[in-house]
């Protein structure tokens, strides 16, 4: 069974699990699916722009889940699991600056063919127990988390299978899929005490809710919609209660990167086991429903901008944005993003975002280039081409996230509003190291998808002449 494969069908079986334990969740699928196809129905330009960079079809597939890792052996095992569907480290998001004390990167699929085959990507965070100012407490949170395994013994040995030979018969993949999902269930009991999860909640609720469970549950997924803000006031007409900020960029024509907000998470029944083996009843918020819309990606110049005019309307707002607030930061925002050009040809000509280029009109080219010298047709002049509508460009999709919005998601799940910021650097060294690999840098997949498109048509161009 093809990686894509395996990928594809855990994306559904794990879609699946979270519908039943979510049921919201299936509301906010539909409701993003209604919308999607008013957009497509209404906006035929948008259908076309999704036909032409081959999204279309993986549309309505589209999601992406998170999850939350206490040691350094999950984070190295996770990556091998994910490694059997194809899905691979890329980026790296320090969270501790924004007051959440863990740092993360998403897998995911990395060329175009695997990701219009199945996009399905996980944000993976790792606790930062370093950052656990209680020296008593940092202990018995490592050994809560050294006493569990996270993966069945038949996923390791599926792993252990697929690297060893190469990859898995069609009966593994199935199996594969079934004892993969085992870890991302969510599990009603919790092994430590309701004690111990009270004081490890007082340190902060994402260290009890890493801890305090048999697993890393899946926390949330996420379908992505054409017009997020239509998925924001839909939500609250069907009752769902959205957060208060639609995270990312303001409303554009061409959407930049990525939007997201969510639904509030659940307060869930848990029973919490003391000393004496019994059980006593508690509750855990940690679950929820996320929205995403994306747009163009952004080159390392558009992204300075981008973080640029996003500080500096944060900063003038003077706090987080949140419900109290939310019109004024709206419109700071607008005002901030006022100095980011709003069409595609000004953010291709800028070099703000990245784009494929494809083919529009070959007969033109044949007519006007009666007899192009091979020099003549370089990336030299390819802005005349473009303006000829000889050579058409397409905004390549961001496959990635943000770690503002990320932190603002995680924030608007947990009860304070933590203000604080951890200091301590970055640690990506620690990081990659507990991965056991380099995270791939994402503004190069797309700089090398932008590329090979222009090879491709360049040289499809030169047939011609
Ligand atoms: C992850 C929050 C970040 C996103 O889409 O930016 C995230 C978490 O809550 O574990 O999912
Ligand atoms: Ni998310």
């Amino acid at each position: 069974m093809s990686s894509d494969d395996i990928r594809h069908r855990f994306s559904l079986a794990m879609s699946k699990m979270y519908q039943k334990e979510v049921p919201l969740y299936t509301d906010l699928m539909n409701l993003v699916a209604e919308v999607n196809k008013d957009v497509l129905d209404k906006q035929p330009e948008i259908a076309e722009q999704l036909k032409n960079t081959n999204e279309i079809d993986r549309l309505s597939m589209e999601r992406h889940g998170a999850i939350r890792l206490g040691t350094a052996a999950e984070l190295m095992m996770m990556r091998r699991l994910f490694a059997v569907m194809g899905m691979h480290p890329v980026g790296y998001y320090d969270l501790a600056p924004a007051g959440v004390p863990v740092h993360s990167t998403a897998f995911r699929a990395i060329d175009t063919a695997s990701l219009n085959n199945s996009p399905f990507r996980v944000f993976t965070s790792l606790l930062r127990l370093d950052l656990i100012g209680d020296a008593t407490l940092k202990q018995q949170a490592q050994a809560a988390l050294d006493a569990r395994c996270i993966f069945t013994d038949d996923a390791i040995k599926l792993i252990k299978i697929y690297e060893n030979e190469g990859g898995l018969t069609n009966e593994q993949g199935e199996q594969f899929v079934q004892e993969a999902l085992e870890t991302f269930r969510w599990h009603e009991q919790s092994p430590i005490s309701k004690d111990v999860y009270e004081q490890l909640a007082g340190q902060h609720q994402l260290i009890a809710d890493v801890v305090g469970f048999k697993g890393p549950h899946i926390n949330h997924l996420t379908p992505r919609t054409l017009d997020i803000d239509a998925v924001q006031q839909g939500m609250q007409r069907r009752g769902i209660t959205p957060k208060a900020i639609i995270e990312g960029p303001p409303r554009r024509y061409c959407p930049i990167l990525l939007r997201q907000t969510s639904f509030k998470a659940l307060v869930e029944a848990v029973s919490f086991k003391d000393v004496e083996g019994q059980y006593e009843s508690g509750q855990h918020t940690a679950r929820f429903g996320e929205i995403e819309q994306r747009g163009v990606a952004l080159t390392p110049k558009g992204r300075a901008l981008y973080d640029q005019l996003l500080t500096e309307a944060r900063e003038k707002l003077g706090m987080t944005p949140n419900e109290d607030n939310a019109e004024q930061y709206y419109r700071l925002l607008s005002e901030s993003f006022a100095a980011f050009p709003d069409d595609y040809q000004t953010l291709h000509h800028e070099q703000l975002a990245y784009f494929l280029y494809q083919v529009a009109d070959k007969e033109a080219f044949a007519n006007q280039f009666v007899d192009p010298s091979s020099n003549e047709l370089s990336a030299a002049n390819l802005q005349s081409l473009i303006e000829q509508d000889i050579i058409r460009i397409e905004p390549i999709v961001y496959e990635d996230f943000l770690p503002v919005s990320a932190a603002g998601i995680f924030q608007s799940n947990l009860h304070r509003d933590s203000e604080n910021s951890y200091d301590g650097q970055s640690n990506k060294q620690e990081f990659e190291q507990a991965l056991g690999m380099r995270v791939q840098d994402e503004l190069a997949l797309y700089a090398q998808r932008q590329n090979e498109s222009l090879q491709a048509c360049l040289a499809s161009l030169r047939q011609v002449a």
